[in-house]
């Protein structure tokens, strides 16, 4: 594993930090902030994280892992209950808890539960929770001190810091109140790494993202994104086949649009957002099929990998990390253009999941 040269030192700090907080506060624009590169989806919509996400930052004095949680909220569908598990498991094996708040609003009662869901965790006190009051951009400057107090006294042992993670304003202040809280110990990542999430399964969440754009109301909650194929055609290109799975025989032609223009649009917005994260050029072929009430089906949730647990290992012929090793003899390469090393297909991103639907 390569690690920066300074993790043998006893100061060298690491651990996992679990960014939740209710749905659309913009946990996943601050997180691709502290990256300083998109590996996770991010929309206007409340629900757009549906799954747990590693977001790795490796500093020369520590690594934070950032978790990256659906948001906390009232379930109405089996998914939803996953979801919120998924975000409560975070926050058990968290060395550190991001709070995320949207201070252009006043506290709603879905802060109240994940405020409740902190003080269950910490009941013994050793919870290190910080507060970041995100999107102050929108704030204004008398507004301020009394959305502090207001957020405050949900959970007042919390250390706040107030934020826009859209803007990068104070990120600094809320990565060092961060690196303060953290324990010491070696990094758990090769410095490399990014995220844990495959190249695919970043490509899913971007039509996805690309869904929620587009669409409105239910229709986008009720779409999933299944990869059928991801084949590099060469180190440049790659061949990407989806399909958007929705709910009902009646969602079909929103998604689809009139003589398929929406699912065009769609298809253009996802492929401008797969190119940028992958530094390929992508041929993206979307395709649109009925699943039915697939959000409340257990088994239909587990294939599609929403599950509470953490996302379960591929199949060992899938895929596996890319490493500095494996690089330098020549092997595949994810997205070396652009800095970004995220994990892709041993055999180049192009194989089938044929075996698993
Ligand atoms: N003005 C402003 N908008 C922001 C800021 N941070 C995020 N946003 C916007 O807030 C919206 C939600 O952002 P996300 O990052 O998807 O929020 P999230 O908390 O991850 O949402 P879920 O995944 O649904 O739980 C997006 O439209 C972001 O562009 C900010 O600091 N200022
Ligand atoms: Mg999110």
């Amino acid at each position: 594993m390569n690690t920066p040269d300074s993790s043998l030192s006893p100061s060298f700090k690491s651990g996992f930090v679990a960014v939740i907080g209710r749905p659309n506060v913009g946990k996943s624009t601050l997180m691709n902030a502290f990256l300083q590169q998109k590996v996770a989806a991010v929309s206007p919509r409340p629900q757009t994280t549906r799954r747990r996400q590693l977001g790795i930052l490796t500093l020369p004095e520590a690594q934070v892992i950032f978790v990256d949680t659906p948001g906390i909220h009232k379930p109405v569908h089996k998914l939803g209950e996953v979801m919120n598990q998924i975000a409560l498991d975070a926050l058990k094996d968290a060395d550190v808890v991001l709070w995320l708040v949207d201070a252009s609003a006043r506290p709603n009662p879905e802060d109240e539960l994940a405020a409740a869901r902190l003080a269950e965790a910490g009941a013994d006190g050793a919870l290190k929770v910080v507060l970041a009051l995100n999107k102050i951009d929108l704030v204004s400057d008398e507004q301020r001190p009394v959305r502090l107090e207001e957020y405050r006294s949900l959970y007042p042992q919390a250390f706040v810091v107030m934020v826009s993670a859209s803007s990068g304003y104070q990120i600094d202040s809320l990565l060092q109140a961060i690196l303060d809280r953290l324990p010491p110990g070696p990094p758990y990542y090769d410095e490399d790494q990014v995220t844990d999430l495959y190249e695919r399964d970043i490509a899913a969440d971007l039509v996805r993202e690309a869904v929620l754009r587009h669409l409105k109301d239910e229709v986008p909650h009720s779409t999933a994104v299944r990869i059928e194929e991801y084949k590099e055609r060469s180190e440049d290109t790659a061949y990407i086949a989806a399909t958007l799975l929705v709910e009902r025989e009646s969602q079909k032609p929103i998604v689809i649009g009139k003589g398929g223009e929406m699912l065009k649009r769609i298809g253009t917005t996802a492929r401008q957002e797969i190119e940028k994260m992958s530094g390929r050029t992508v041929f993206l072929d979307l395709h649109v099929k009925v699943l039915e009430n697939w959000r409340d089906n257990p088994a239909l949730l587990k294939r599609l990998g929403y599950t509470p647990s953490a996302k379960p290992e591929p199949p060992e012929w899938w895929g596996h990390r890319i490493d500095r090793t494996l690089r330098e003899s020549g092997g595949m390469v994810g997205c070396r253009r652009f800095g970004l090393h995220l994990l892709t297909d041993e055999r180049g991103c192009g194989l089938r999941e044929s075996g698993i639907w």
